[in-house]
């Protein structure tokens, strides 16, 4: 690995093109922006050609900082989202359809992005949205295409054998890729009983599975990115990015914020990007040179606002910040989805192992960390969340909201996805032993959008994800909200839980329980689709081979160019798509 010091020469006012036969210095044959979930995984990828060079820039922080801030460390996942030292602090709008909050919306600042931060949970959720993505022109994209780079990606490791409870089928993840899928040394016992009490017969009525066969309805204990050698988290970086670090002509930039892509002075045709602007850590700005392409891997909010500010999204937003407009492309940071997340809080017996109980005893903290470090065991091994559910709202119920759209999705398609937090409070702020069970919506219907304030990438854009605007999602979310309460008062449960402590059993009507939702409500932070992968007249951004519209060799490759959100977790999708952007890459080389 080289780390680059670049000549600090190039202002941001001398067009590319005059350096564009200068020294080799500062070229690369591609430019990726953004070190996180694809951006590493697609580095990775291309210097297995030693013939070839990659330069990746990432805004955040290196990686050891972890030690500081316990990133590897499983059961500490909660740490480390908003506000800690490797985190971007975004906050949305105020969502006046969630009590008028301003909700945080957490997003890695570190090498190996969310994935250094994010609950390692491994899903792919159902084929169906992948079918869909094919229907819609994206050919290549339909599920049995797009399986073999999922399992491309991993190495599995499967459940031990006094983890026999867990089902799973191993053909399902059958892959030689460096990045680590377990299902973790620990699974929380809050887990076990609610995807017991899920499993009754009179109640949801959901069947025990492998869930990352394509068809996850049902209940499974969640594959993660957990190595089980150490217990450790395994990220981008410390999968694909530690394997491309052996290699000469892989290079990263840590602490640099891309500005601009720079594009050779044609005045017709497509545009050809010849390089990228950057703020260096010393706040120095710098040029690295493409000679290949230029690929965007900065997530949902990073790749539409640096094509914004390049000139290439809607034209009166972008003059209305006094930028060019280079291609007018309306599509560039529309289509925001994300999944949402809400449910009632319980105080559970101290059997039941929370994160409340560590946080508030430091000898137990200390105990904890010291059995994860030496056996590797123990309640900091796993996620702080260990299960899912999927399921279909039943018809009846979907005709009584309307909601005609849902019931015509393909069967395997989840309408609400369900977990439980080993970890909860209240707003009384009354200390506990809690955990939150909670309701996910699949689907939704709610869409938002990213909007530039500002011509520089320094100032964060304004996400407006319009939670809960839709009709359909209120009433969805109140039903699931009601099913996840009755899970936790049913008998199953009845051992361990003492009370609901928020919002209460007094809160019963639909006005109640909405009100109870938009208290709390956040996303589970897989925001998705800003640079949609579909036809430009329908407002989409790239092409299905992931090149922007209006340019010749910029592409995205993250999670904005899902046209329609994936119906589980997005890291496992993510990772799929720059594997297949790799390839997609290599072919036009
Ligand atoms: C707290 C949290 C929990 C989550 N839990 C789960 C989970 O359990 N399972 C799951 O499947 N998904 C989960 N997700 C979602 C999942 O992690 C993300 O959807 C996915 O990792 C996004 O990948 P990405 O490549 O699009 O973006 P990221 O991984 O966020 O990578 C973007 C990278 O670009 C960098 N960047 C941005 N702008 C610039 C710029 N201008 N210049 C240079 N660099 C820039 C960022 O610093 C970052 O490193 C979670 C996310 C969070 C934040
Ligand atoms: C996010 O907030 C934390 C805590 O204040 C801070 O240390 C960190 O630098 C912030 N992140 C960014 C990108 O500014
Ligand atoms: C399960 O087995 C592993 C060894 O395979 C052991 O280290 C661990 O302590 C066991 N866990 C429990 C809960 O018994
Ligand atoms: C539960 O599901 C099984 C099949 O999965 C079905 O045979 C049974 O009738 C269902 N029970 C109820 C009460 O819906
Ligand atoms: C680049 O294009 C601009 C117009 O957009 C023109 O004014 C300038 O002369 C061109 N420069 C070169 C080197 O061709
Ligand atoms: C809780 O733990 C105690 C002591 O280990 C045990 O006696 C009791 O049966 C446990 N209760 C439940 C519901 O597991
Ligand atoms: C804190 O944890 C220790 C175990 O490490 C336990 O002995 C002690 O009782 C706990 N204290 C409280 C107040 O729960
Ligand atoms: C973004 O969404 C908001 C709220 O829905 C809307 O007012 C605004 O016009 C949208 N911005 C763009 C550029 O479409
Ligand atoms: C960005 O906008 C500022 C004013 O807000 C202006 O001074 C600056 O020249 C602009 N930069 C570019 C590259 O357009
Ligand atoms: C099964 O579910 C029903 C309905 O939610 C509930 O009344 C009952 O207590 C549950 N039985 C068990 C054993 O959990
Ligand atoms: C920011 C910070 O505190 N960094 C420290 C993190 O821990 C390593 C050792 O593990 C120190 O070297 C860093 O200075």
């Amino acid at each position: 690995m080289r780390f680059s010091t670049l000549a600090s020469a190039a202002a941001a006012s001398v067009p590319a093109a005059l350096f564009a036969h200068a020294a080799a210095a500062g070229h690369y044959d591609y430019v990726i922006v953004g070190g996180g979930n694809s951006g590493l995984v697609v580095a990775e990828r291309l210097t297995e050609n030693s013939g070839v060079s990659v330069l990746v820039l990432e805004a955040g922080n290196d990686y050891d900082i972890d030690f500081n801030v316990t990133c590897v460390v499983p059961g500490l996942d909660l740490t480390v989202t908003g506000g800690s030292i490797v985190d971007w602090n975004y906050t949305t709008a105020p969502q006046v359809n969630l009590a008028n909050r301003q909700v945080p919306y957490p997003r890695g600042y570190i090498l190996g992005g969310s994935t250094s931060t994010n609950f390692m949970a491994y899903t792919r959720g159902a084929a169906a949205p992948y079918d869909q993505w094919a229907a819609i022109g994206n050919e290549g994209w339909d599920w049995n295409s797009v399986l073999p780079y999922f399992k491309k990606s991993i190495q599995f490791t499967p459940p031990e054998a006094n983890q026999s409870y867990i089902p799973y089928d191993a053909s399902q993840y059958a892959g030689e890729g460096p990045l680590q899928v377990s299902f973790g040394h620990y699974i929380e016992p809050i887990s076990i009983y609610f995807a017991t009490a899920l499993t009754n017969k009179t109640g949801p009525n959901l069947t025990m599975k492998e869930t990352n066969d394509g068809s996850p309805i049902g209940v499974g204990y969640l594959a993660t990115t957990i190595n089980p050698k150490n217990a450790n988290r395994d990220s981008s970086w410390t999968s694909f990015g530690l394997t491309a670090s052996s290699r000469s002509n892989f290079h990263v930039q840590t602490h640099t914020l891309a500005t601009r892509i720079l594009f050779e002075n044609s005045s017709s045709g497509d545009l050809v990007a010849n390089g990228v602007e950057y703020r260096d850590n010393s706040g120095a700005i710098q040029v690295a040179y493409a000679d290949k392409e230029v690929i965007l891997t900065a997530g949902a909010f990073g790749s539409p606002q640096l094509l914004m500010v390049s000139g290439i999204g809607p034209a009166s937003q972008l003059q209305g910040n006094g930028i060019d407009v280079k291609v007018d492309l309306p599509g560039v940071g529309q289509n925001l989805l994300d999944h949402l997340f809400f449910g009632p809080v319980y105080e559970v017996i101290d059997n039941i192992t929370t994160a409340n109980q560590f946080n508030a005893n430091a000898s137990l903290y200390a105990e904890y960390l010291r059995e994860w470090k030496t056996e590797g065991e123990g309640e900091l091994a796993g996620a702080i969340s260990s299960m899912s559910a999927w399921e279909r709202v039943p018809d009846d119920v979907l005709d009584s909201i309307g909601a005609q759209e849902l019931k015509n999705l393909r069967s395997d398609w989840n309408h609400i996805q369900l977990e439980v937090i080993a970890s909860g409070s209240v707003p009384s702020g009354k200390a506990g032993n809690y955990v939150s069970p909670a309701a996910v919506i699949s689907y939704p219907f709610s869409k938002g959008n990213v909007t530039i304030v500002s011509n520089s990438t320094t100032v964060k854009p304004i996400v407006q994800p319009n939670w809960l605007s839709s009709e359909i999602d209120q009433k969805v979310a109140i039903w699931a909200f009601r099913q996840v309460r009755e899970v936790m008062l049913s008998e199953t449960m009845a051992p361990i839980v003492l009370g609901e402590a928020y919002p209460g059993l007094d809160k019963t009507s639909d006005e109640d329980i909405l009100a109870a939702i938009q208290a709390v409500a956040h996303p589970i932070y897989q925001a998705s689709g800003t640079c949609a992968m579909k036809a430009q007249s329908d407002g989409g951004v790239v092409n299905s081979k992931l090149v922007v519209y209006g340019t010749k060799n910029v592409r995205v490759a993250d999670a904005s160019i899902f046209p329609i959100i994936t119906s589980a977790n997005t890291m496992a999708p993510v990772y799929m798509v720059a594997e297949k952007a790799a390839d997609l890459i290599k072919a036009d080389q």
